[in-house]
């Protein structure tokens, strides 16, 4: 068993409808959600054009192979009608593994922890408030450290749940 963090992204339809359509399909045998962020409603990095997001970070127990979990979370992404076009560019749904355990992966089709999860505040601050001194397994630092870092990106705290 492997406790990994998921980060939701939408910013398309009815954002929170389609976050929490998703933590419905990813509670399963295999996978186990142990507690969830705030929601919080960021401003888009990347493309700049684009509407707001609604971002979230879940803390889950699996069983599931780092493989077996993208390809979970993939499959979800089609259920709930992800199309995708442009790089960046808006979506239903993103579901990123950010991390899975210490452990450090970099193959063809997936890097873990996620390549720019110590850039994007949308990522750091659900992640931050769930994990503040859980470290980065490369850099050694705390998500509060790699927070304190992104500030200047806006972001609002949308939900206490
Ligand atoms: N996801 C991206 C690109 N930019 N910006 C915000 N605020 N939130 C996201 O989830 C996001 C983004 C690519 O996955
Ligand atoms: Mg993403
Ligand atoms: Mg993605």
């Amino acid at each position: 068993m492997k406790t990994a963090y998921i980060a939701l992204g939408s910013n398309l339809g009815d954002r929170a409808a389609n976050l929490k359509a998703a933590l419905e399909l990813l509670e399963s045998a295999e996978l186990h959600v142990l507690r969830r962020s705030s929601l919080y409603e960021t401003a888009p990095q990347g493309l700049l054009d684009q509407p707001w997001f609604l971002n979230q970070v879940i803390e889950a127990e699996t069983t599931l192979l780092p493989r077996q979990l993208l390809k979970r979370l993939l499959n979800i992404e089609r259920e709930l009608g992800r199309k995708r076009s442009i790089r960046n560019g808006p979506r239903t749904i993103d579901l990123d593994i950010v991390l899975y355990g210490s452990s450090v992966i970099r193959t063809a089709e997936l890097t873990v922890p996620h390549p720019r999860m110590k850039k994007r505040r949308f990522v750091l601050e659900p992640l931050a408030e769930l994990a503040p001194d859980l470290r980065h397994p490369e850099s050694k630092l705390t998500m509060r450290e790699l927070l304190a870092r992104v500030q200047d990106q806006p972001v609002r705290c949308a939900s206490e749940e």
